[in-house]
């Protein structure tokens, strides 16, 4: 499979520091496209085996980033639902938070589905991009096995 940087796809406008295959780029830090299939709790073990963690994807540049590069290397061929970011309400149910932290507030940038999050059964409180849903935020079942986006911090020379 040819896997194209991100740089050859669209323009990039953001300095990047880092230059490790594979990966794609946004300014400090870089996030890598996994296409194996996990729970959320095992998904970001492997990150953090890596030194990173499920990625923070709290802009619209990292979302619109990460969704084209599974897009335009046909990365979500093999992955039936999606793939696991760092969004999460498992502490508190309706409280949304990524794993530095930091709460999804009320008006900051978020990419949500129609309707979403709708907590399904009660039991949603893990949040893929939903690859039947243009790659928009959808909670799930925390144990459903799906892809997952890592992220790390850029290393800088
Ligand atoms: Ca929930």
């Amino acid at each position: 499979m040819v896997i194209w940087q991100f740089s050859e796809v669209l323009p990039m406008d953001i300095p990047c520091c880092c230059k490790i295959t594979n990966t794609i780029c946004d300014g400090s830090r870089y996030f890598e496209v996994n296409t194996d299939e996990v729970d959320w709790t095992t998904a970001n073990a492997s990150c953090e085996e890596r030194g990173g963690k499920l990625a923070k994807l709290d802009t619209e540049t990292s979302n619109t980033y990460v969704a084209n590069y599974i897009k335009y290397n046909n990365l979500d061929d093999e992955v039936r639902g999606g793939f696991w970011i760092g969004l999460n309400d498992i502490d508190n149910e309706g409280t949304f938070s990524w794993l530095d932290g930091s709460v999804l507030e009320a008006g900051v940038y978020n990419n949500w589905g129609g309707g979403e999050p709708n907590n399904k059964s009660d039991r949603q409180h893990c949040v893929h991009l939903w690859k039947k849903r243009a790659f928009q935020w959808y909670d799930a079942y925390c144990t459903s096995n799906k892809g997952y986006i890592c992220e790390y911090n850029a290393l800088c020379e």
